[in-house]
């Protein structure tokens, strides 16, 4: 039905309940008949006090915003279950764990420094929280793309996060760490070393948030039934595989689309292209961690996985988009102190740090202690205490039992909930040696070096990763303004990890090298691991990719269809773009609509390109920026190019000279296209 009482004026074409149709009313159940216009004392008179329905819109909308997350405030998320695959009993006696056990999981992916609205392609560490809804309660496994962190105690993380985020009086930089303050107060805290390499990679760039891998960063333990506990490590090893983008493309990413990780991601899971990883763990006892020239409490430092291999023992699938962003993604609250009984902390005192912070953010981010009520964050197992009252209080608990221990049972009364026969307090029986001792501000002298795995990480990268590695602190270091001691600080410590690393830093900065700055403790050379570079890990497929084809009028019917068949063929998305978003008229007289329009869609949005165009269409687009750019921006960007014949003259404008990486249309290009090429690199850019 149609609203025709106001004519012309607001509410005519508005649809009224009934049928299906609810009815429209405010919070507290009143109909609304009118939601167009505002109660007037008159047609053109003021709007009444009285006037509830609009009051209390306007009410609500004034407080839709929450405070953002202080640190990882942009974020995306995603349901999904977990699939225990391996039997660990002798491990963990978690109810998660066993083999067979399916776990629903709700996963929330963050950029760290920039606010909610930032990009989601700044070079930045990204958050990897999942949530598991496990019979025994939460486990919240609250980790980052990167297995090692900046500090090594909580007392510094305010210190880190105010240094990275913009800057007290100016509030710029957003959303990225190449600024004065970042960069002056890591060159002063050595023990950021290792994780700036890691930040400094390819690493803080990836393609897909698919396509990287997760890490709980600190050792855990695990926890099996008779109360022996082992130390752990978590790993979650994505099933397409890491690849990340290169710097160019990222910062051109943050113009082509803001968005870029977040739709992929909505998109790949609405189309039922599920992302899966795998969990693994690394799991050690006390003798290993004694016996390494690190301690395991660090969170600057990693195990290398050809000391211990990593043993997958689940898989994740993210299979269900949120059905509201503020509901879920939003509102979804992590807290590393969420850990079932099999699963225990270790000593870490960075993670000692975080079980206290956590609790305390949502306080103040959802605005009550009741938080645990929201239905994300709600387990899916019953829950029982004598908990009571508190703001947005929506448990309505019967009888007198909110006190423990009661007799209202004798009496006929509900008792309420009893400790429970297993449980915490015995899995927390023997969880390793106790350490005591005088009550201290004090760092062990088994965290003072500072630079063996910072050296262990940028010797087991390619000479291309290098170069990004290098190039990346050039380019971060460029941009400390007034701070000139800062640079060669930085450089100082570099020395410490690798010379030749530290003469291109100071190279490409234009700079003395300064001396080598003193080390708390000596480096040591480790064995270089290859599962720390990307593209030693990379998977040649173009699985869960995506191609853009280039078409104009005039592009061979038949050349598009197959290239397009051969790019579906091997599970990639094939996203055809015209000069025109109506498309184009094909060889054969049809029109081809086009899923993006040139001038919009760059290629930096694609993995590789298809450029399918007729010698005439070449030729006119070898006249037009955006084509040009989109083929010289992939060329540049080292992906694959794939090419008609007619496509020539488009090609040489953009510079595009022959190599591996251009083919034809054939089925050459879609090997290619599972391919990135790095060789082509050094021919183009001048990297340090
Ligand atoms: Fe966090 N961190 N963090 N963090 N962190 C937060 O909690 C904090 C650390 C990580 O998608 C906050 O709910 C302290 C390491 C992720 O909702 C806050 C310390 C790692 C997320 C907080 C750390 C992380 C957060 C902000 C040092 C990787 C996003 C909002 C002791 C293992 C979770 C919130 C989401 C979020 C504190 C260090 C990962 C303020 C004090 C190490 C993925 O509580």
């Amino acid at each position: 039905m149609t609203d025709t009482r106001n004519p012309g004026n607001g509410g005519e074409t508005h649809q009224q309940a009934g049928g299906d149709t609810p009815v429209l009313t405010t919070n507290h159940g009143v109909p609304i008949s009118d939601n167009q216009n505002s109660l007037k004392s008159g047609a053109r008179g003021p709007t009444l006090l009285e006037d509830f329905v609009l009051r209390e819109k306007i009410f609500h909308f004034d407080h839709e915003r929450i405070p953002e997350r202080i640190v990882h405030a942009r974020g995306s998320g995603a349901h999904g279950v977990f699939e225990a695959t391996a039997d660990i009993s002798d491990l963990s006696k978690a109810a998660v764990f066993k083999k067979g056990e399916k776990t629903e999981t709700f996963v929330r992916f963050s950029t760290v420094a920039g606010g909610a609205g930032s990009v989601d392609t700044p070079r930045d560490v990204r958050g990897f929280a999942v949530k598991f809804y496990t019979k025994e309660g939460n486990w919240d496994l609250v980790g980052n793309n990167i297995p090692v962190f900046f500090i090594q105690d909580a007392i510094k993380f305010p210190d880190l996060v105010h240094a990275v985020k913009m800057e007290a009086d100016r509030a710029y930089p957003q959303a990225g760490s190449a600024h004065d303050t970042f960069w002056d107060w890591a060159s002063l805290m050595p023990e950021t070393t290792h994780m700036l390499m890691w930040a400094m990679s390819d690493r803080t760039l990836p393609r897909s948030l698919r396509m990287m891998e997760g890490f709980g960063v600190h050792t855990f333990k695990l926890v099996n039934e008779a109360g022996q506990a082992s130390f752990v490590k978590f790993h979650w090893k994505p099933r397409l595989g890491i690849q990340s983008t290169i710097w160019d493309e990222a910062l051109k990413l943050q113009a082509a689309d803001n968005d870029y990780h977040r739709r992929d991601l909505w998109e790949a899971i609405d189309s039922g292209d599920f992302p899966q990883w795998d969990l693994g763990i690394q799991v050690f006892d006390e003798d290993f961690a004694n016996a390494q020239p690190y301690d395991v409490l660090d969170a600057t430092k990693l195990i290398p996985e050809d000391d211990v291999p990593v043993r997958i023992i689940g898989t994740l699938t993210l299979n269900r988009n949120p059905d509201n962003f503020f509901a879920e993604t939003e509102q979804v609250a992590f807290l590393p102190t969420n850990i079932p009984p099999g699963i225990d902390f270790s000593n870490d005192p960075l993670l000692q740090g975080r079980l206290f912070s956590y609790m305390d953010t949502q306080k103040s981010r959802l605005g009550t202690t009741n938080f645990h009520q929201i239905p994300i964050n709600a387990p899916r197992c019953p829950f029982a205490n004598m908990q009571r009252d508190g703001m947005m209080q929506t448990m309505v608990p019967k009888g007198r039992a909110n006190y423990e221990p009661n007799s209202l049972a004798e009496h006929g009364e509900e008792g309420g909930p009893r400790e429970a026969p297993r449980g915490f307090a015995t899995a927390n029986a023997a969880t390793g040696p106790d350490e005591q001792g005088d009550k201290l501000r004090i760092r062990a002298d088994t965290f003072a070096d500072h630079y063996s795995q910072a050296r262990l990480f940028y010797r087991s990268q390619d000479a291309h990763e290098q170069a990004h590695i290098a190039s990346s602190f050039v380019f971060e270091l460029s941009k400390v303004g007034v701070l000139d001691q800062v640079p060669p600080r930085m450089v100082a410590n570099l020395r410490n990890v690798d010379e030749d690393l530290a003469k291109r830093v100071a190279a490409g900065l234009g700079i003395d090298l300064p001396a080598k700055a003193k080390a708390a403790k000596a480096p040591v050379d480790m064995a270089p691991s290859d599962a720390l570079s990307i593209h030693k890990n990379m998977k040649p497929t173009l699985e869960g990719r995506a191609v853009g084809v280039l078409i104009a009028d005039g592009t061979d019917a038949g050349e598009l269809a197959s290239v397009v068949k051969a790019i579906e063929g091997a599970k990639a998305k094939a996203v055809v773009i015209a000069p025109k978003v109506g498309g184009a008229k094909l060889s054969d007289g049809s029109v081809r609509k086009a899923d993006g329009q040139l001038a919009g869609t760059p290629s930096q949005l694609f993995d590789a390109v298809a450029i399918v165009l007729s010698a005439d269409a070449a030729a006119m687009l070898a006249k037009q920026g955006a084509a040009v750019g989109f083929v010289m921006d992939a060329f540049g960007h080292l992906k694959a190019i794939g090419a008609s014949d007619g496509a020539q003259a488009l090609l040489d404008k953009a510079g595009v000279e022959p190599d591996e990486g251009v083919t034809g249309l054939g089925k050459d290009f879609v090997k290619a296209a599972a391919r990135r090429f790095y060789d082509r690199e050094p021919k183009l850019r001048d990297l340090a």
